[in-house]
């Protein structure tokens, strides 16, 4: 039986996957490197040191910056993010998730975040939606990234219900292996090929309907 739905925030509630797109395009450029949106997509999800270690690997220069260093350009690259988010409005909720969180709301469905931004506070801030969530879990909680089930498994236990009574709601590949070793069902937001290993895939966060999420999960 559905008791809760999990969500991603970075490209399912709002589309901070482009911001987060600009911001290390723009740190990239500053290093020489270049990197597309095909690239990008393995950074989804992923936390911000190992993004930027990603970006170092990409244009062989892993071994050229000491750890200081490293901290000195995730944080640049942080302080350009939190410029772009600062002028987030509701406005910039993807269409759809408002509709899904009042229904879920009103069926009595636990709604919980799982997102591996440690900004996440200040964009859902921004949207002005803290207030459909039952238990907010981001990077600052748990100790291991996605793909690791760690951050779906917390989310679960604050929201008191078994991981095999949840949906989880991700568009990155990282995170629908996170869901799926957390055991609960998987809905995927974007490309078929590159989120297959999720139940249920959507193209865009307008198909997430309550009705269908429901179908998918008792199919
Ligand atoms: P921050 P999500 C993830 O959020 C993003 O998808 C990923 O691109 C980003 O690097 C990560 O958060 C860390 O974000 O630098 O703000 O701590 O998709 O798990 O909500
Ligand atoms: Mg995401």
């Amino acid at each position: 039986q559905l008791k809760a739905v999990i969500f991603d925030l970075d490209g399912v509630i709002t589309d901070t996957a482009e911001y987060h797109f600009i911001a290390w395009k723009q740190l990239a450029e500053e290093l020489g490197i270049t990197f597309d949106r095909a690239f990008n997509e393995q950074l989804k999800g992923v936390s911000r040191m190992e993004s930027l270690e990603r970006i170092l690997a990409l244009g062989s220069q892993a071994d050229r910056y000491t750890m200081a260093e490293k901290e000195a350009l995730a944080h640049k690259k942080n302080e350009h993010y939190k410029q772009l988010i600062a002028r987030m409005t509701p406005d910039d909720l993807l269409p759809g998730i408002l509709d899904l969180l009042r229904e879920l709301k009103r069926q009595n469905i636990k709604i919980g975040l799982a997102s591996a931004s440690k900004n996440a506070f200040t964009v859902i801030e921004r949207l002005q939606i803290g207030a459909y969530f039952d238990t907010i879990v981001d990077a600052a909680k748990v100790k291991n990234s996605k793909p690791h089930p760690e951050i779906f498994l917390t989310a679960a236990e604050q929201l008191g219900v078994h991981p095999s009574t949840c949906i989880g709601v991700e568009d990155a590949q990282a995170g629908v292996a996170a869901i799926k070793a957390a055991n609960m069902f998987a809905i995927g937001v974007g490309d078929k090929e590159a989120l297959k290993e999720a139940d249920y895939i959507v193209e865009t966060t307008a198909d997430l309907t309550y009705d269908a999420i429901v179908r998918a999960f008792y199919r």
